[in-house]
């Protein structure tokens, strides 16, 4: 049976995988279900000049890491990947660095993990690489030899073609995208962005058949919105009980939980709460906005100025609008245990989820499957995150517009509870049939397709390549039923 490699920037022990959120546990949930191993940074920096993979195998499952140096941590990390591509791709380039010269690097640790992945790999392997710190390195694998299928998943957004066009490395990035079989993205108006900048910056041509051809290679590019496990966030008999007890009262608490960074739209959400509480003081008193926002990427200097900011804003609203017995803002500037978000969510009336721009936005997702569905909360989404493509039943708001954002929680909390509860169903439907699960196994399914065609078209040695095709088809075959009955759960 093939095995699934999955390569991203940031390997989580899988012990600790499960609690981290976000992409980490995308990859894990995918790994639980399909042999394989994981691989790339441990997270450490260490000062050694041929840093090597340790492969660790625990309860069945194999991680192959290795650490950076503090150059790399500097050039490719910091640099190349949050202060260029990050920015840019989420359409900030006043944030960008361009110029700080960090590309060589970034491609450079590519070369480094392709040449460390690569004598690891078997013929039949699938190989899916996540995420933009790693944009290179099918390429790097190509160059070795390697011709397994290889996919790629973004999981932020891509803004429009004009601003990727900015990176003075477009042409570089545009044709190491084009080295990989399938490029998986989370909504549609990414595809577009994509095939857009590919056509415009290397002359991508669009095929009949939907496949992209940049140079002498065809890709395919497809969108696979990623989703969660509802059953993370259920409840079971007896807990709701428990969890009425510790209820705030009469005192509606507005929810959000956002990584510390510029993209969430954290001002604007502090600024628009402020708004409301001006506009409607009838609100005054009966309404709390507990913001957590974990701290990330600390030593990127836009991170710190965001940091200021928030800590200002939350100050002066609270300053302005406050009472002795009651505060209107609490910013918690911490991470808090998973254990702990489920019950967070279900006893808020309202989540407050308004990034500027996210690839697609688990919190919204994980907010709705913490609901209670006889008295369900409302979800108040930006309609700039990718989730807003799927959850068009939440509120949705402009996250630059605070008056419409100060609306949506008026709305929210006059809401009627019929209506709350209609709303709060479809979206749960959603969450359900585009859960985690479905994400992995379709798009798994779409990569081996990919890489199949790929093979059947390839001139290189024959026998050997047919073998893996033959392989490849049985795969196939055994994964669109697992995907047909992973997608039925929860329907
Ligand atoms: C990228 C894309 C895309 C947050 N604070 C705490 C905490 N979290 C968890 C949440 C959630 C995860 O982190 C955050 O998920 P997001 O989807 O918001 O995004 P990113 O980390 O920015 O990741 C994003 C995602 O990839 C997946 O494709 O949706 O657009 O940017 O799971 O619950 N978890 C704990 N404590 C916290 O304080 N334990």
């Amino acid at each position: 049976m093939a095995r699934l490699v999955m390569v991203s920037n940031r390997v989580i022990d899988f012990n600790a995988a499960q609690q981290a959120g976000g992409v980490g546990v995308a990859i894990y949930n995918t790994l639980e279900r399909q042999s394989g191993f994981w691989f790339g940074w441990d997270g450490q920096i260490e000062e050694t000049d041929q840093p090597g993979p340790k492969s660790i195998t625990v309860g069945g499952h194999t991680t192959v890491t290795e650490p950076l140096t503090a150059a790399d941590y500097n050039d490719y990390y910091l640099g190349y990947s949050n202060s260029v591509l990050w920015p840019v791709f989420h359409n900030r380039l006043d944030l960008a660095q361009f110029e700080a010269g960090y590309y060589a690097r970034y491609v450079e640790v590519n070369a480094r993990f392709a040449r460390h992945l690569a004598p690891l790999l078997k013929p039949d392997d699938v190989i899916w690489i996540h995420d933009y710190h790693l944009v290179p390195m099918a390429r790097e694998l190509r160059k070795l030899g390697v011709e397994n299928p290889i996919g790629f998943f973004l999981h932020i957004p891509i803004g429009p073609a004009q601003s990727l066009l900015a990176i003075p490395e477009n042409k570089e990035i545009a044709r190491a995208l084009g080295a990989y079989d399938l490029i998986g993205l989370q909504t549609q108006s990414d595809v577009r962005n994509l095939i857009d900048f590919l056509q415009r910056s290397v002359y991508g041509r669009l095929l009949p058949s939907g496949r992209i051809r940049v140079d002498d290679t065809e890709l395919d590019i497809g969108c696979f919105p990623v989703g969660i496990d509802p059953k993370d966030f259920a409840f079971g008999p007896g807990e709701e009980e428990a969890l009425a007890a510790n209820e705030a009262g009469d005192i509606h608490r507005i929810i959000g939980i956002d990584r510390l960074d510029y993209t969430k739209g954290l001002p604007q959400k502090f600024k628009a709460y402020g708004k409301f509480l001006e506009d409607f003081p009838e609100y005054r008193r009966s309404v709390v906005l507990s913001q957590f926002a974990p701290p990330t990427r600390e030593s990127v200097e836009a991170y710190a100025d965001i940091k200021a900011e928030l800590e200002s804003l939350a100050g002066s609203i609270n300053g302005r609008y406050g009472e002795l017995d009651w505060v209107p803002i609490n910013y918690i500037h911490r991470t808090i245990p998973r254990s702990e978000l489920r019950d967070i969510y279900r006893t808020s009336r309202i989540g407050l989820v308004t990034p500027l721009m996210d690839g697609m936005n688990l919190v919204a997702k994980e907010y709705i499957a913490s609901q209670n569905p006889v008295d369900p909360g409302v979800l108040i989404l930006s309609k700039f995150a990718g989730a807003a493509e799927q959850l068009s039943d939440a509120v949705l708001v402009n996250p630059y517009d605070l008056n419409d954002i100060s609306q949506g929680i008026k709305t929210a909390l006059e809401m009627s509870p019929a209506e709350r509860r209609q709303r709060y169903q479809k979206l749960m439907k959603t969450v359900c049939k585009s859960d985690a699960d479905a994400w992995g196994s379709s798009y798994f399914s779409a990569l081996l397709k990919a890489g199949q065609r790929r093979i059947a078209r390839s001139p290189k040695s024959p026998p050997e390549m047919g073998k893996a095709l033959e392989r490849l088809q049985r795969a196939t075959k055994k994964n669109t039923t697992d995907s047909r009955l992973s997608a039925n759960v929860g329907t």
